[in-house]
């Protein structure tokens, strides 16, 4: 009932080549359906993307956002231009904006209201770190950080976005969770959420990150509260990534 997602985080990396193939090999893509496809290069790429990507069914996606709509704030993109340039997904609080750019709790959820304000499809980053899961704290760390973000929304906007599981020790280093370890988190967030509404938990998707390729991503979607992946260093190649999304029927 819940239509899988798979989405494509270039970070900083990937060029206008890659986003060529990625337009030649999707455009005849036989996808298990229903499938969602979103890829998220980094903002100079989006309109090279808007071109190379238009006879696929792929979407596009930014990895972020700042929370105000314009303004002197240099170097930074608003949510509205996003919108404006037909962006249907943003990345918030990724767990390396979070560690390298400093978001804070805080921070994550303006971005979130900025993105839901206008339109855009937030899928919500959260983790544990390695030291966290070592001291037995991984629900408690991701369930403060989906509460902080969440805690303030209307029902109507709970149902725009989608959470990403992505425990900051799998990711780009090769070692991913386990299927079972990830279960266990996303049944927790689905529980969760399911205090505050069952029917929306249900329809919430949740999304595994950290190392997700091909060669385990069928195990890993195959998990009854996984719905689909944010897969980094395997989506700068197009037919691995195309591979994870034939994964998903
Ligand atoms: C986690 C993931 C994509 P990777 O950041 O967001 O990256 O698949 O390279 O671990």
């Amino acid at each position: 009932m819940r239509t899988p997602l798979i989405a494509g985080n270039w970070k900083m990396n990937g060029s206008a080549e890659l986003l060529e193939a990625f337009g030649r090999l999707f455009a005849d893509a036989q996808l298990p359906t229903p499938l969602e496809i979103v890829l998220h290069p980094p903002f100079p790429y989006l309109e090279a993307a808007s071109r190379s990507l238009a006879s696929t069914p792929i979407k596009l996606g930014a990895q972020t956002l700042n929370p105000l709509h314009s303004g002197a704030h240099t170097g930074e993109v608003s949510g509205r231009m996003l919108k404006e340039f037909g962006v249907s997904y943003v990345l918030i609080g990724h767990s390396e904006r979070r560690q390298l750019y400093r978001e804070r709790d805080e921070d994550v959820y303006d971005r979130l209201l900025a993105a839901l304000s206008v339109g855009l499809q937030p899928i919500l980053c959260v983790g544990e770190t390695l030291e966290e899961r070592d001291a037995g704290r991984t629900m408690e760390v991701v369930l403060r950080q989906v509460s902080r973000a969440m805690a303030p929304l209307e029902p109507q906007q709970r149902t725009q976005l989608a959470i990403a599981y992505e425990p900051v020790w799998a990711i780009g280093t090769g070692r991913t969770a386990t299927p079972e370890q990830a279960q266990a988190v996303m049944a927790g967030i689905r529980d969760y959420q399911a205090g505050y509404n069952s029917e929306l938990a249900q329809q919430l998707r949740l999304l595994y990150g950290g190392s997700m390729n091909a060669s385990n991503a069928a195990e890993l979607l195959a998990q009854p509260d996984i719905d689909g992946g944010l897969v980094g260093g395997a989506s700068l190649k197009a037919e691995d990534f195309y591979a994870i999304c034939q994964s998903a029927g």
